[in-house]
């Protein structure tokens, strides 16, 4: 509907909130991104390196189940991550880093394979670009260097170089998936995109695989229009490598501005709780009030619904067809998702409101047909397959067009970058200005009584969405912070107690938050999941239960290759009493 009204602003919090700079990074190295579902063949995998990725919290189901698999066959898992996650628990060795130091720890990785002759050499002679201007770059890089500010001593920096290269190719250096976190994050996967090369993990059995997937061809329509404005505007000469809309440049775009005399207007928000999901809640509210219509389709009365003018209350995935599913695999598949009963009260599915829209905006001429069943089963035809088939099977496969699943080392290879290789040097990053090799960059660290605040998944639930979920709930009905007792001593908490959290610029949350005293905490970071301290009264079980992690991310560090948001550059203190609305005075 947007697309034949006109508009190329269409964004979703699942690129610069999200996985974007892994995307931008392995583009600029092997001329292609990593995908969703993400292309690591942990299955077959002997050495799985997690970075901050939390698997096992993080319920990415398939990867999690692969990962069990590979742990049954003997792989080794190593973690990095200043707290003690679950893939932790299940690894060789964990590396309990100092937050906002892993480039450090990648550079030192490199500099060892590199200097200790431990990378892939004829992988790296075949396939790679620029292997001598990384060798100069990475020669300072000791682990000697990196201990001092990683605090992971050089000999354990080592042995786990020496580890993945032992299993190499088949190691992962695992690209993550929420990967927005300190602003330089781009380059941050750059140094993880480049360890894969020298390991020759791209493109191998247990490592990279190369996916396939079912095009599914468009229902007829007329050509969209070409759009008058786009959210670039609001950016002139920025970001240059993001290849997809900003969620946060939206809001920018919408705050009107003396530098450009065209801001957005209306906004259709759809199945996003943007008060949860961006950071920089200020800045979102003040670009929602500087709108003339906000439209939100949501299932439930989350906090942005309070927000809107209009709320169009979609039915749930329960009780609608949804467009095909077709996501790149080692198998290429299609998924029906079909309802299982009626909607409920005046819910429809999105669908049907954006073609009745379409219509009353008088662009009924890209909406040519009655229902969404007429739509699927002619797609459904074109790949050989029908309604009625879907209906009884639900997914489908289909056989893989080439024999390339795993890349034939001794075939040349052309890899879609300026030079046709995988380029450990990126050309296209300094073509635009940007840093071609990584570069380490201090982080600023909490500053004297404050701690890091770092955030994750709770296996059972979805982001903001099913905490009022009465099943889910009653699993996990609040999060938990957790500290350190070396803090807790010093701060004379106790467990259980309840305590109110306030952040490097003044601002605190209404809601209070239990203590969980562990060791499974490094002590100058505090954890906690997001998606709780819910403020709409309607939320009955939700209401006011655990702290939201986005009302302190008040400083945010965008990736100036992409207009990433890095989240982890906030810090919290302590307060015993309730603050008073928004500012709290320290107990
Ligand atoms: N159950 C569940 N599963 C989900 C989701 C969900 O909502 N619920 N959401 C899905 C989505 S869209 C995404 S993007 C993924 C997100 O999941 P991931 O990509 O795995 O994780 P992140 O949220 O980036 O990282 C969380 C971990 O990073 C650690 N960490 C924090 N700071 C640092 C640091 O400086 N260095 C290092 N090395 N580690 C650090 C934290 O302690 C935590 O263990 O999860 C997916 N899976
Ligand atoms: N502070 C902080 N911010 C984050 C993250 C974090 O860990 N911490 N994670 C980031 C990441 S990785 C991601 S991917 C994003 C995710 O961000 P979002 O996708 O915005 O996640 P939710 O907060 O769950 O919001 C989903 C909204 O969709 C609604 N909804 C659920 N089902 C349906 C449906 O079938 N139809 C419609 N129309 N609506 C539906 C829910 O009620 C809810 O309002 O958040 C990012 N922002
Ligand atoms: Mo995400």
């Amino acid at each position: 509907m947007l697309k034949a009204f006109g508009s190329a602003n269409i964004t979703a919090p699942s690129y610069a909130q999200c996985r974007g700079p892994r995307e931008v990074a392995f583009i600029g190295t092997f001329g292609e991104g990593v995908l969703s579902p993400e292309r690591t063949d942990i299955r077959d995998t002997r050495c799985l390196v997690l970075i901050g990725s939390h698997l096992g919290e993080n319920m990415h189901n398939g990867q999690v189940q692969e990962m069990s698999d590979a742990i049954d066959k003997g792989a080794t898992i190593i973690t990095v991550d200043p707290r003690f996650s679950t893939a932790a628990g299940k690894s060789k060795y964990w590396l309990p880093i100092k937050p906002a130091t892993d480039m450090a720890l990648l550079l030192a990785w490199i500099h060892v394979l590199i200097y200790e002759n431990r990378y892939n050499r004829s992988f790296v002679e075949k396939h790679t670009y620029g292997f001598d201007e990384l060798k100069a770059h990475v020669a300072s890089y000791t682990p000697e260097w990196a201990y001092g500010i990683t605090t992971i001593k050089p000999d354990l920096i080592r042995k786990t170089a020496y580890e993945m290269a032992g299993a190499a190719p088949a190691t992962i250096v695992h690209p993550g998936r929420h990967v927005t976190w300190y602003g330089d994050d781009t380059q941050r996967l750059r140094a993880v995109a480049i360890l894969n090369a020298l390991l020759g993990s791209w493109g191998q059995r247990g490592g990279f695989y190369n996916p396939d997937k079912v095009h599914i061809p468009h229902f007829k329509s007329p050509k969209y229009p070409k759009p008058k404005h786009t959210w670039r505007e609001a950016f002139p000469g920025k970001y240059k490598l993001a290849d997809m809309a900003l969620a946060s440049g939206i809001c920018d775009a919408t705050i009107p501005s003396i530098e450009r005399d065209c801001s957005l207007k209306a906004w259709i928000v759809n199945g996003t709780n943007l008060l949860s999901t961006l950071p920089d809640k200020k800045k979102t509210i003040e670009a929602i009030q500087s709108l003339e219509l906000l439209v939100v389709i949501d299932t439930m009365p989350m906090e942005i619904t309070g927000y809107a003018d209009v709320v169009l209350p979609e039915c749930t995935y329960l009780e609608r067809y949804d467009m095909l599913r077709s996501s790149p695999h080692r198998e290429p598949s299609i998924a029906l998702r079909m309802p299982a009963a009626e909607p409920l009260y005046d819910s429809k599915p999105d669908w049907w409101i954006a073609k009745e829209l379409g219509i009353k905006l008088g662009l009924e001429k890209y909406f040519q047909y009655d229902n969404i069943e007429e739509v699927l089963d002619w797609q459904l035809k074109q790949l050989g397959s029908s309604l009625d088939e879907m209906k009884k099977i639900g997914v489908k496969k289909f056989p893989r067009e080439f024999d390339d699943l795993y890349m034939d080392l001794n075939e040349d290879f052309e890899f879609n970058t300026n030079t046709g290789k995988i380029e450990l040097y990126a050309t296209s990053f300094d073509d635009e200005g940007y840093d071609p090799l990584p570069v380490y960059k201090e982080h600023e660290q909490p500053p004297e009584g404050y701690y890091r605040l770092i955030y994750g998944r709770a296996p059972m639930h979805t982001f903001s969405r099913t905490t009022n979920n009465p099943n889910l709930s009653e699993l996990m009905d609040e999060n938990t912070l957790w500290v350190n007792p070396k803090v807790a001593k010093t701060w004379d908490l106790k467990n259980d107690q309840y305590i109110w959290l306030e952040n490097q610029d003044g601002v605190s949350s209404p809601n209070s938050i239990k203590v969980r005293i562990t060791e499974r905490i490094r002590w100058d970071s505090v954890y906690m999941v997001h998606g709780f301290g819910h403020t709409d009264r309607r939320l009955s079980r939700a209401f006011k239960r655990g702290v939201a992690d986005s009302d302190f991310i008040t400083r945010v560090h965008v990736d100036p290759v992409m207009g990433g948001t890095g989240m982890r550059g906030n810090f919290v203190t302590f307060l015993f009493n309730a603050p008073s609305v928004g500012k709290g005075g320290k107990a």
